[in-house]
């Protein structure tokens, strides 16, 4: 299938902390491409995604990026796609400068700017599936499957404890 949602990064070292968009995008069957995009290192690249993305039937554009973290910004200034934005936290002032790099941007040109490392990841992914679940019915069942089944785990397992080394066990496996 045609992918429907871009996921892009900096750099291969924003993998981990990106990983969980796609997962997420994975399991409620949102058709995806992920590839790393340097606003900094590979502007040509950046340029070239962003403007034949929506030409592409790429709908939101999920982007993360550390530092400087240019990589948002610049992509929504140059699509007229929905843009979703991570900051990964680097090591300057606990990435502060992450988050305020991509929440900043000049009135117009917005990026939805979601928490920083793999949660924000993984809500940015979750955005993007409430915005194509609006005109897409079938995705909304998947997502509100799958958004009852996180309600009824937590109810199902009230022990923080006996939760927490379940979940891990289940993450090794
Ligand atoms: C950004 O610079 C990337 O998004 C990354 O988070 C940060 C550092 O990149 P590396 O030097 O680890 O490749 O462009």
């Amino acid at each position: 299938m045609k992918p429907m949602v871009g996921v892009i990064m900096g750099s291969k070292n924003d993998w981990p902390k990106m990983e969980p968009a796609c997962s997420l995008l994975k399991a409620l069957k949102i058709p995806y491409e992920k590839k790393v995009v340097s606003a900094h290192r590979t502007p040509r690249l950046m340029y070239k995604y962003a403007r034949s993305a929506k030409k592409r039937g790429i709908r939101v554009i999920i982007t993360g990026a550390g530092g400087a973290a240019a990589l948002p910004g610049m992509t929504a200034a140059m699509t007229p796609l929905p843009v979703i934005g991570v900051p990964v936290m680097s090591s300057f002032n606990n990435g502060l400068d992450s988050l305020l790099s991509i929440a900043q941007m000049p009135g117009g040109i917005p990026v939805g700017t979601v928490g920083a490392n793999s949660g924000g990841a993984l809500n940015a992914a979750m955005l993007t599936a409430r915005i194509l679940a609006l005109l897409d019915p079938k995705l909304a069942k998947r997502l509100d499957v799958y958004i009852t089944a996180e309600t009824q785990d937590v109810l199902d397992n009230p022990n923080p404890k006996k939760a927490y080394k379940a979940a891990q066990a289940k993450k090794a496996v």
